[in-house]
């Protein structure tokens, strides 16, 4: 089966379609990239180490899909982990950071599409009366950390295993995403000092979370978490967790965050605050607010965020933060995800389950494919899965096996069975068909 127009990235030539051609180039990148970058690459999920084989090095993205420097293109549902909602290169994001930064990249100075999209992320999220706008996740949800224990005088962080909040030393235990790929317990270079203020509970797990508080019932500033787990693979909360932890939060004068990275502006304009209904006292944005650009957010109770400087001794600060050409891309995106968009991304996903699950259960492979609207993951069990130890007893060998027949007949999938596959507007009916046809080629091949 092969995908897409004939390929013909920057190294010309390569298979006319599908991802099963040469991967010569990219093998050849990645010989020189491990010589003057670690692992050859700039964020460790990207190496392929859980899945095996040869990184694909990208020339172009288009739409739904990537072209490597082979020449091969392939179906993408990668989409840069999360932010690409509308897909590569969309033409109204294009000309929006185009026009930006032909008034220049940056100015270190307040601008007016900075208030735009203030009020934007306000306007969508319940709760949120105030962001304040970093250049990636991880500093989103540390600055929000510091603001909560700044908040409370408290110390303590709770957790949960298998959650990734990025890679601030305070969030690195036990956490998903590519500490979870490696098998890494946590990180060398994190202080004891650092993990000893940190409290990992299982996620779903109300009588561990119940039994940290009883330990520090006044010692904990802040509950943060993924409200859909999905470093982890996709791990809902089970029903009323996240209003369990709303109430237990509250009940002991500690804070409440959601870490919305992933689910933000992607379950719905409200993201998970919406979707769930429950309000926490803080939000991280990333990825989707960006429009593919380096731009993430934190925001929430306006009393909280009146405390960072220069108007409260909360201390955080950035170079970029809000830069202009960013802003530009994040507010052309979200100006596009309308009550349409979400129901657009949501077909889509349904089109692709149903054929995914038509696929192993026509091989007889048992596979758990676990979503909240549009985003979703495929673990290879026999039962459900609820946490992180229950993700990590899934069969990442087969997933691994799934992911290179999928690679090969010109699929990309997230090469980690810890990650979410993400669908954008930019997926057409052609797209998932042939996806679902490739899995139904590659679905026999697993049972073994
Ligand atoms: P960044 O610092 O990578 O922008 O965001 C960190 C982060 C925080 N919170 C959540 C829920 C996240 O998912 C992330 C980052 N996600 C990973 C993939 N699941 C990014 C990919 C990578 O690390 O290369």
């Amino acid at each position: 089966m092969t995908v897409g127009a004939a390929g013909g990235g920057a190294a010309g030539g390569g298979t006319a379609g599908g991802g099963g051609g040469s991967s010569d180039s990219s093998q050849a990148l990645f010989d020189r990239a491990r010589a003057v970058i670690p692992g050859g690459v700039n964020s460790p999920v990207r190496a392929f180490r859980s899945v095996g084989g040869t990184p694909r090095f990208i020339a172009s993205g288009a739409g739904s899909r990537l072209t490597d420097v082979d020449g091969n293109d392939y179906v993408d549902y990668v989409c840069s982990w999360g932010p690409l909602i509308l897909g590569h290169a969309h033409p109204d994001i294009a000309a929006a950071a185009k026009a930006a930064i032909d008034k220049g990249s940056s100015y270190g100075a307040p601008t007016a599409a900075e208030v735009e999209l203030a009020e934007t992320i306000t306007e969508a999220v319940p709760g949120v009366g105030m962001i304040r706008c970093v250049s990636s996740g991880t500093e989103a949800t540390m600055s929000a950390i510091r603001l909560a224990r700044g908040a409370t005088g408290r110390d303590k962080v709770l957790k949960f295993a298998g959650h990734y909040h990025g890679h601030s030393d305070a969030l690195l235990a036990s956490a998903g995403s590519g500490v979870a790929t490696f098998g890494l317990p946590d990180s060398p270079g994190v202080t004891a000092g650092a993990a000893a203020d940190t409290i990992v509970v299982g996620w779903n797990d109300r009588a561990g979370v119940e039994s940290a508080f009883a330990k520090e019932p006044e010692g904990i500033a802040l509950v943060v978490c993924e409200p859909v787990a999905a470093n982890m693979g996709v791990v809902p909360p089970d029903p009323g967790f996240l209003e369990f932890l709303r109430d237990i939060t509250a009940s002991h004068g500690a804070l409440l965050l959601f870490d919305e990275v992933m689910t933000g502006f992607r379950l719905g304009r409200g993201g998970a605050v919406s979707h769930f209904g429950v309000i926490p006292d803080l939000v991280a944005f990333g990825k989707v607010v960006g429009g593919g650009f380096p731009l993430a957010a934190f925001g929430g109770r306006v009393d909280l965020m009146r405390r960072l400087a220069p108007e409260g001794p909360v201390y955080q600060a950035g170079t970029l933060s809000g830069n202009p050409v960013a802003v530009a891309a994040g507010l052309a995106q979200l100006r596009l995800l309308d009550d349409e968009a979400y129901a657009g991304l949501q077909r889509r996903a349904d089109r692709l389950i149903r054929g995914l699950s038509d696929a192993f259960a026509g091989a007889g492979v048992a596979a758990q494919i676990q979503r909240v609207n549009s985003m979703f993951s495929v673990f290879f069990a026999n039962e459900p899965v609820r946490d992180y130890d229950a993700a990590k007893a899934t069969d990442h060998g087969r997933y691994a096996r799934f992911f290179q027949g999928m690679l090969a007949r010109g699929h990309y999938l997230p090469p980690s069975g810890y990650e979410a596959v993400f669908v954008s507007l930019a997926h057409s009916e052609a797209d998932l068909d042939a996806t679902i046809a490739a899995a139904k080629d590659v679905a026999p091949e697993l049972v073994a």
